[in-house]
């Protein structure tokens, strides 16, 4: 399948393009690789089927570019994009992943320093000479030498929610084979890790020769590291390596259970199982040499005495101890969300109209939508002021008079018959250095409910970072603060925040804290989810999407909180509309 090479391809054609200082393409060609990225079909396939017109109704793909899929199809390379990296011969991928560096400054720090790559960046930085250049501050040396470090430190892993459309694909496709009998995720993938570093599928086969040529002749494949009867890895188009492993069906719960790991929760399950007088490996739990369990990972973690262990908490923190006491959580449910608190609209320039993003919601099945775009603060983002938000506020309540009323009179609350979807405004406003927000009280008291987030000044130092976020807490019209650490992903820490502090003020304030479902956002991070619900502070799981083929990353949002062993009582949007506004200060 080519659709992510196609996206990546886009990506940095957007890239040079903004090098180029072109107008309008680069947010074409981001557009045009979003949409690519999030198509679940092989585009190829539906090129192949339907021919050029069908490429352009994937989103964001106009005539234009639906012709350049077209000749990466046909010829394997994008002419324009050959000529682009002839321009500019820079490994942009990794440069552009340093915190702060993007294309105009590659641009300049190549026509100006010949920096073509991680390492040549990494000695003029350290050698002062970047300090010099037009655009590149005082501090620019020790912050670029930073982010270099952040991005050694991810080398050679992949963000899960990148990576996963395409696992899926695979797996979709072992799965259709008439001679595999199981096909199945599991290492770190399984385990909904934030970063994969391989990804490990398990498989029980009529005919392992023949799938062991499939493997490796799938169009997906650019290298074949090894290939047995039982096991063959592969390296990706897309960079990562997959590792298959043929088990014999009646070992396939304890390879399942071995290869899931964690390595450190695999020690943990062993030594429970010496201590009963069993032996535990990838073959089964066995006494003596007999074999006791091994189809099913049920029947493995029954056999040394625990409750079967969800993948995502198995990290030895804590699940073993309770699954020996009966105290396993009950983590929120992949199916338990009834509705996405932060969703983005054309009205602060995302992709899609509210009525298209509560379409879409509903075919989610949630019940409702949070529409929270940004304000005025963020101009490059087309932030609202309050004139609009009370507009908004106006066609919000016209479109939720168009949805239907539910039929039978069972759904009538306090006298209201309740229409079957909602949506809910909010708003994402800034908050600024001073703890302050950039829209008047009067309209935010206004709107269902309100986010807020920090977008500037991420650096600032502990303590007036802990009290900046305190004091939008401590605001009687704020519900929600959005991404609460800043981090990003292999490119930027967390900012510098007193995180026990927050929780307590959450607590005593009623806030909520966002765990957001970006693929390189997952903020908060699962240690910090485990710390709110013992603290009883209460998260929303949400989306951020600025486009409503994002609104599926929700799934990561969820694993996330379930890695944070949250329980669906912890998160406020798993809740009815009813049960929800009450957790909203207005
Ligand atoms: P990754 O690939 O770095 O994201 O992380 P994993 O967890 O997928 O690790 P990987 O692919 O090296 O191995 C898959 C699983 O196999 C791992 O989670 C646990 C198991 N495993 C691998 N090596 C060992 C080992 O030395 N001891 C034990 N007990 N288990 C291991
Ligand atoms: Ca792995
Ligand atoms: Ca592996």
């Amino acid at each position: 399948m080519k659709n992510l090479e196609i996206a990546k391809i886009f990506y940095e054609m957007a890239d040079y393009f903004e090098m180029e200082e072109i107008d309008f393409k680069p947010f074409a060609y981001r557009k045009a690789a979003v949409g690519v990225e999030a198509t679940k079909e092989d585009i190829e396939e539906i090129y192949k089927k339907w021919g050029l017109k069908a490429l352009e109704e994937i989103p964001g793909v106009g005539k234009n570019l639906a012709l350049k899929i077209e000749e990466y199809i046909k010829t394997g390379k994008i002419l324009r994009y050959e000529r682009l990296k002839k321009e500019t011969p820079v490994d942009l991928e990794k440069l552009m992943s340093v915190d702060g560096i993007g294309p105009r400054k590659i641009k300049q720090l190549y026509q100006k320093l010949k920096i073509k790559n991680l390492k040549d960046l990494e000695k003029k930085a350290k050698s002062g000479e970047i300090a010099g250049l037009e655009g590149f501050g005082e501090k620019s040396g020790k912050n670029i030498l930073d982010g270099i470090e952040f991005v050694k430190k991810s080398k050679g892993r992949f963000l899960l929610g990148k990576i996963m459309p395409s696992v899926e694909d695979i797996l979709k496709k072992l799965s259709g084979l008439e001679y595999v009998l199981e096909i199945t995720m599991a290492g770190s993938a399984r385990r909904m890790r934030e970063t994969i570093g391989d990804v490990d599928i398990l498989a029980v086969s009529k005919n392992p020769k023949k799938l062991a040529d499939f493997f490796s002749a799938l169009p997906e494949t650019v290298k074949v590291w090894s290939k047995g009867l039982k096991r063959v890895s592969i390296r990706t188009k897309s960079g990562f390596d997959i590792d298959l492993r043929i088990i014999p069906e009646k070992s396939f719960g304890s390879a399942l259970q071995y290869f899931t790991g964690s390595k450190e929760h695999n020690i943990a399950t062993r030594r429970i199982a010496i201590e009963k007088g069993l032996k535990l490996n990838e073959y089964g739990v066995f006494r003596g040499k007999k074999m006791i369990a091994g189809k099913t990972e049920q029947d493995i973690y029954r056999a040394i005495g625990l409750a079967w262990i969800p993948p995502e908490i198995r990290e030895n923190s804590g699940e073993i101890e309770a699954a020996i006491a009966g105290k396993l959580p009950e983590l929120v449910g992949y199916d338990d969300i009834k509705g996405d608190l932060h969703c983005h609209s054309s009205w602060d320039g995302g992709e899609n109209s509210i009525e298209q993003m509560a379409q879409a919601a509903i075919e989610m099945g949630y019940e409702y939508i949070g529409i929270s775009d940004h304000t005025k603060f963020l101009r490059i983002e087309q932030g609202l002021d309050e004139k609009q938000l009370l507009l908004q506020k106006k066609e919000i309540e016209k479109l939720n008079n168009s949805f239907p009323l539910p039929s039978h009179s069972s759904a009538e609350v306090g006298g209201e018959r309740r229409r079957k979807f909602r949506i809910i405004q909010g708003c994402e406003t800034n908050i600024l250095a001073d703890g302050s927000v950039d829209i008047s009280d009067d309209v935010l008291a206004q709107l269902d409910f309100v986010i807020a987030g920090v977008h500037s000044g991420l650096k600032m130092e502990k303590e007036k970072m802990t009290e900046r976020i305190i004091k939008a807490m401590r605001n009687p019209n704020i519900d929600i603060i959005s991404h609460p650490t800043g981090r990003l992903i292999q490119e930027r820490d967390e900012c510098q925040i007193d995180f026990d502090k927050i929780l307590m003020v959450a607590k005593e304030t009623g806030i909520i804290l966002e765990i957001n479902s970006s693929p390189d956002r997952l903020d908060l991070k699962d240690i910090n989810i485990r710390k709110a619900k013992e603290a009883g502070v209460k998260m929303a799981i949400n989306t951020d999407s600025h486009d409503k083929i994002h609104l599926g990353n929700i799934k990561y949002g969820i694993a996330q909180a379930r890695r944070g062993w949250a329980e669906k009582e912890d998160i406020v949007n798993s809740q009815k509309l009813n049960n929800l506004l009450g957790y909203f200060k207005r």
